[in-house]
């Protein structure tokens, strides 16, 4: 048997390479928390290549589409991982279902506050295991967890999981966002380990 690479012990078939399990709920960002004194005028955009644009409030949100209970492992490129999290809100499959995707468009880019942008193919934002979450373990997210809604895209490494999303824009180009523009992976597939983009 070859143990080499195993350069931790919690590795199995739950957890990528390199990643150890926590238990704590870790919050991890770049700018600030934003706080909304009227939720009633926030929104979100869904725009670019479609057929048909969208605007939605919130209550939108939750009362057009079924709402769905996704329990799913999330892994941070820093490290940590977290087992068996729970979150209710909209499938990405069924959020977009009205809007008519271009034939020409392969991209999301997932827009939140103060500008943050990640960028994912659109097979990956319509995955099964992916959704725009407004609740975890049934209790509205807490605003430095990304209320009132945030993405939740578990295969792919937590940064892509934009938090305070107001945006989804459909491209045809691939356009590196945050994190992307500072070295990161434009996939992020963390059983490849496809942590950087040199990678
Ligand atoms: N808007 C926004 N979303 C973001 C980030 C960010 O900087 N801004 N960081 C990402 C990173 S690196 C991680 S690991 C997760 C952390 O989510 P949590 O704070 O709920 O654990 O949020 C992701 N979503
Ligand atoms: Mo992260």
């Amino acid at each position: 048997m070859y143990f080499g690479k195993r350069r931790n012990n919690q590795q199995s078939d739950r957890v990528p390479p390199n990643q150890n399990v926590t238990t704590t709920f870790p919050v991890l960002h770049s700018g600030t928390i934003p706080y909304y004194e009227d939720i009633s005028k926030w929104n979100l955009q869904i725009y670019g290549l479609v057929e048909n644009p969208k605007l939605y409030t919130l209550e939108d949100i939750k009362s057009l589409f079924p709402k769905v209970e996704l329990t799913n492992d999330i892994h941070c490129v820093t490290g940590w991982s977290k087992l068996d999290t729970s979150w209710q809100g909209v499938r990405t499959a069924d959020l977009i279902k009205d809007v008519k995707i271009k034939e020409q468009a392969k991209y999301v880019i997932i827009h939140a506050e103060e500008g943050w942008t990640t960028n994912v193919a659109i097979e990956d934002f319509l995955k099964e295991t992916s959704l725009l979450a407004y609740a975890y373990n049934g209790e509205p997210l807490t605003p430095e967890h990304g209320y009132p809604l945030r993405a939740v895209l578990p295969h792919l490494y937590f940064w892509k999981s934009a938090k305070w999303v107001r945006g989804l824009q459909f491209t045809e180009k691939n356009h590196p966002g945050f994190w992307e523009r500072n070295g990161y992976h434009m996939k992020g597939d963390p059983w490849l380990e496809q942590r950087f983009s040199f990678d």
